[in-house]
């Protein structure tokens, strides 16, 4: 692991540690979007941002955002960023880890006295990971345009609608399109590969060549809630055996489609709720989160077209409706810029780092953010590829090594995009 970098690494870290700090105690590390507690984190985010010299503010999508304006404002803008909020009981490093390194590129800046020709930004995009109103990367579609106003109409187990919620955050979802940017010139993501590639191989950064597309189905089963010991089976309208199916056939259509080509495919039920869940009652509802990734949308069309046959026919076996097949997002896959890579793999390369192409199976924020502006994301290892769980770990040396690669190229763009645009 390389030292001597350009970036302070026990500063970084302890912004890292700082900020996962800020959890629910009961179930580290959570730190869940539009709670109280996220809006602790985004307070001592945007005392840390003051702290650097940024200009912060909350746009109508509810990104956190600081700037620190270059010499040729008219130039635009080259950005970092990542998300500062965690799924149930997740990491410490998801997200914190890219929105840190946004923050330490910028004091680093500073004090070695560099003045960038274009403006950077940090960002801290709201609600990257799926929020409970049913959608993931809230922030950086608002960034986007990628925000409809079916999507805002969303509600949360309480009934507020993200509509309400992106309001109580800070944003302003009368004035969304003010959120969206043209000025954008580049976007940069460090993150935790999430994967065991780098570890096993003890090399330093993943340089990102493409990021899954993601697709999001919720699926409902309506039987009626019986007496578990009266009712006899064959007059049951149990909604647990069409869920139950149909999760087994989510597999069985993921092994299969990821077998047939050399394309990714998996595909995941995260969520499966069951009522009214008593165990002397027949299950009367269940609703099931489904959510699939791909390289190749063709994968993911035939995948959602089978899910739509057989589960429909488990439901007419177990004798209940299936009262929603119904997506709720549905993300193509992005392949990452091809010049930002080339100047992360140069800034890989100066600082002595070894690195590898690798795709992401992750969603991410530069996932949107490559509809607006050239985008491209720097991996670092993490402990076993573990995350999305408290065990979750990666390396103060191994951050900092991958946020001094995109220090590098920050400031490499920052003199290729000056020249491209003379
Ligand atoms: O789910 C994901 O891929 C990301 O961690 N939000
Ligand atoms: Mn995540
Ligand atoms: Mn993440």
């Amino acid at each position: 692991m390389k030292t001597n970098l350009p970036l302070d690494a026990n500063r970084l870290w302890a912004d890292v540690m700082a900020l996962a700090d800020i959890t629910d105690p009961a179930r580290p590390y959570t730190r869940r979007s539009f709670t109280p507690l996220f809006l602790e984190g985004r307070a001592w985010l945007a005392r840390r941002f003051a702290e650097a010299g940024l200009t912060t503010r909350i746009d109508t999508a509810g990104n956190l955002i600081g700037r620190l304006e270059g010499t040729n404002p008219a130039l635009g803008v080259i950005a970092v960023g990542s998300h500062s909020d965690t799924v149930p009981s997740g990491g410490r490093f998801d997200g914190i880890a890219g929105v840190a390194t946004g923050l330490e590129i910028v004091r680093a800046l500073r004090q070695s006295g560099t003045r960038l020709n274009h403006t950077i930004e940090i960002i801290d995009f709201l609600a990257e990971e799926p929020s409970e109103y049913g959608l993931s990367c809230v922030g950086s579609r608002g960034m986007t345009g990628s925000l409809d106003s079916k999507m805002l109409d969303l509600t949360e187990p309480s009934g507020e609608t993200l509509r309400e919620g992106l309001r109580r955050v800070g944003g302003d979802p009368d004035r969304l399109a003010e959120a969206k940017r043209e000025d954008i010139r580049a976007f940069l993501e460090l993150h935790i590969e999430q994967g065991i590639v780098l570890e096993s191989r003890s090399l330093d950064v993943g340089i990102v060549t493409s990021i899954v597309g993601i697709r999001r189905i919720e699926v409902v089963f309506q039987g009626e809630a019986d007496h578990a010991g009266t009712t006899p089976i064959n007059l049951r309208h149990d909604a647990l055996v069409a869920a139950a199916n149909t999760v087994a056939v989510v597999r069985r259509l993921a092994e299969q489609l990821a077998g047939e080509t050399e394309d990714y495919f998996v595909a995941t039920v995260g969520i499966l709720t069951v009522e009214p869940s008593a165990s002397n009652i027949v299950p009367g509802r269940c609703r099931l989160l489904v959510d699939a990734r791909t390289t190749n949308p063709v994968l993911t069309k035939r995948f959602v077209e089978s899910l739509d046959l057989e589960s429909a026919a488990f439901a007419a076996a177990a004798q209940v409706s299936r009262t929603a097949f119904e997506t709720l997002s549905d993300g193509p896959p992005v392949a990452c810029d091809a010049d930002l890579r080339a100047a992360l793999r140069q800034g890989a390369q100066d600082l002595g780092l070894s690195e590898i192409d690798l795709p992401s199976g992750a969603g991410h924020d530069a996932a949107f953010m490559s509809r607006i502006s050239r985008s491209a994301m720097v991996f670092v290892p993490c402990r076993k590829g573990k995350s999305h769980a408290p065990e979750e770990w990666a390396d103060r040396d191994a951050i900092a090594a991958g946020a001094a690669v995109i220090f590098q190229a920050v400031r490499a763009l920052d003199q290729s995009l000056s020249q491209d645009a003379s």
